[in-house]
């Protein structure tokens, strides 16, 4: 089962540029995605764990195509505005938690960072409007 399911996100991931898709799924209008921790300003020995906050609307797996639920997704140190009209790049800098997960082990070097929280539908699509927190900045020491 586990297995069918990573080679179907494995496919629906590589096929995903070539295909036009509308975009995301309309967002609750009283979503808000926020960090419970760390909060604004914290500064932190080591790692961390960094738990997501989600109020109105669920959390559920990638692929799981419920209305009003969708998959956390953190930014790392990630400047550039997202492309609403694309899905949400997976990379060391953006951190897909496909499995519904709501808090996870990070670890980041020495040194100011930033973290925000997205939450992409199905297909890794922001919503619309984006269901995206505030960013906030740390310390690493
Ligand atoms: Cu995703």
């Amino acid at each position: 089962m586990k297995i069918v399911r990573l080679v179907a996100l494995a496919v629906a991931l590589a096929s995903v540029p070539c295909v036009v898709h509308a975009q995301g799924k309309p967002a609750a209008k009283d979503a808000l995605l926020y960090f419970i921790w760390p909060q604004n300003g914290a500064a932190i020995k080591g790692g961390f764990w960094c738990r997501f906050g989600l109020r109105g609307m669920g959390v559920t797996h990638a692929g799981d195509d419920f209305q009003n639920s969708g998959h956390h997704h953190l930014l790392i140190d990630v400047n550039e505005p997202l492309d609403a009209n694309e899905p949400i790049p997976q990379d060391k800098n953006h951190l897909h938690f496909g499995a519904g997960q709501t808090e996870a082990r990070i670890e980041l070097l020495p040194g100011k960072h930033t973290l925000q929280l997205v939450l992409g539908d199905a297909k890794h699509y922001p919503f619309n409007p984006p269901v995206i927190s505030k960013k906030i900045t740390i310390t690493v020491k």
